[in-house]
């Protein structure tokens, strides 16, 4: 057993609200049930290898700050396993149940595809025996297709019809490795899937590739057993000007253009809902309402910039609307919340990864405990409900029931001579129904 990464910190418990201790939970209690569930069952907390094992802290102007005591420097497979220890030996401590992974965060690349293949193997040994020993599970795994040089114009919507095979390749071989992990699910986020000019793009061939594309990766899945749900994570620049799947409705679009609606639902990230001009709210709605609300990537961007900051989520109202929403679903399984955040740049020491991540976790549990208030106490829900009582009897019925035609509306509004009075949306009021509980 090697040395701990974290000798100083034990295990993270609930201590309440009343608790000033910054290394334990203030709302998140595990094991507290609310509406018939643990709060871990509800949350499905998953902690991102990318950003919490990779992430130097670099920004455009300086290089990383983290500080990384296990790090050794250099790229090794030994190094990366090493690594992969200290990330279950964090997971643990924290009491997050899943993490989540692109294949380059855990294992190097090497100078051809069946080396860098065999250096994801040699890791993945040690992840496995690692979630074996946790009980800590893969919520989803996937490829990363967007860092190397080789997809600098994309990866299954390259000009380069190579890179669309070596991304074919490079995801086969992630999805085993994730049905290996026993992940319960399996991203594809389109990194560079879009463009930065029209001059040099054929756009429709681009999307047809990538429809394509998808339906290989279906096909294999298929083929080799694999049952964890696919999602498809909506963004809509960075990197590119502008990606395909550029938020929820344009990612449902795409799926029921090229029939691939059945096999994908979507995972909504907080800081991709709003550079796309959406709340996250507006884009969980949007994905539960066509039935593919999956998962979430739980960050928050900062409003007056315009990038994706991917900062941990503290805002109770936010987490309270995303509740809502999930609770109203029917729950987050076999998705999770997943923290797709990084530490700020000043926020450079190994504890920092500590309070992100216990701070985003009481943020989240907190925004269920208000949710789940809100629910039980109803007059949210009623309120909406009477809003459109008009469509339960009458005219309204016979409209939702398909049974008129323009020429029977006509013939209402001529008999009736005018419309029932409207009634106040009371968006004020509501504000301090939610105010109540938060
Ligand atoms: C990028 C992003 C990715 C995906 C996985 O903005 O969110 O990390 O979540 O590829
Ligand atoms: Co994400």
């Amino acid at each position: 057993m090697a040395a701990s990464a974290f000798p100083k910190i034990k295990k993270i418990r609930y201590e309440g609200p009343q608790s000033k201790n910054p290394l334990s939970f203030k709302y998140y209690n595990e094991d507290e049930v609310i509406k018939g569930k643990t709060m871990k069952e509800h949350l499905r907390f998953s902690v991102v290898y990318w950003h919490t094992f990779r992430n130097a802290l670099c920004d455009p102007f300086g290089v990383g700050t983290a500080i990384r005591p296990w790090d050794d420097g250099t790229d090794s497979v030994k190094n990366a396993q090493t690594r992969a220890r200290v990330a279950f030996e964090f997971i643990e401590k924290l009491g997050a149940p899943y993490y989540a992974f692109h294949d380059r965060d855990v294992a190097p690349e090497a100078k051809s595809l069946s080396k860098t293949n065999q250096n994801l193997d040699a890791v993945v040994k040690v992840l496995k025996a690692e979630q074996e020993r946790t009980g800590i599970n893969l919520l989803w795994g996937t490829a990363c297709l967007f860092a190397h040089p080789r997809y600098m114009h994309g990866a299954a919507t390259s000009c380069n019809a190579d890179v669309f095979a070596y991304a074919g390749a490079q995801v086969k071989k992630a999805l085993e490795v994730t049905k290996e992990l026993k992940g319960e699910g399996y991203v594809f986020w389109g990194g560079r899937e879009g463009y930065t000019t029209l001059l040099n793009t054929n756009l429709k061939r681009e999307m047809d590739h990538l429809g394509q594309f998808l339906h290989m990766a279906v096909d294999y899945k298929k083929k080799i057993g694999f049952k964890g749900q696919f999602y498809i994570e909506p963004k809509p620049k960075e990197p590119t000007k502008h990606q395909y799947d550029s938020d929820v409705a344009a990612c449902l679009n795409f799926l029921r253009e090229y029939n691939l609606m059945d096999h994908f639902k979507l995972n909504v990230e907080t800081n991709h809902a709003t550079l796309a001009g959406h709340t996250m709210h507006h884009e969980l709605e949007v994905a539960s309402a066509a039935g593919a609300l999956g998962s979430i990537d739980a960050n928050t961007g900062d409003l007056m910039l315009g990038w994706d900051t991917d900062q941990f989520p503290t805002d109770v109202y936010l987490t309270a609307h995303c509740m809502l929403t999930i609770l109203k679903d029917g729950g987050i399984a076999p998705g999770g919340v997943n923290f797709d955040a990084k530490v700020r740049r000043e926020s450079f020491e190994p504890i920092d990864l500590f309070h992100g991540h216990i701070v985003g976790m009481d943020a989240f549990a907190r925004g269920l405990r208000v949710a789940a208030a809100i629910r039980a106490d109803g007059r949210l829900a009623d309120f909406v409900e009477k809003r459109y009582s008009s469509w339960d009897e009458g005219i309204g019925a016979k409209i939702e029931s398909g049974e008129v035609s323009f020429q029977d509306l006509e013939n209402y509004i001529l008999k009736k001579g005018k419309t029932a009075k409207n009634e106040s949306g009371r968006q004020e009021l509501l504000e301090g129904l939610i105010n109540e509980f938060i």
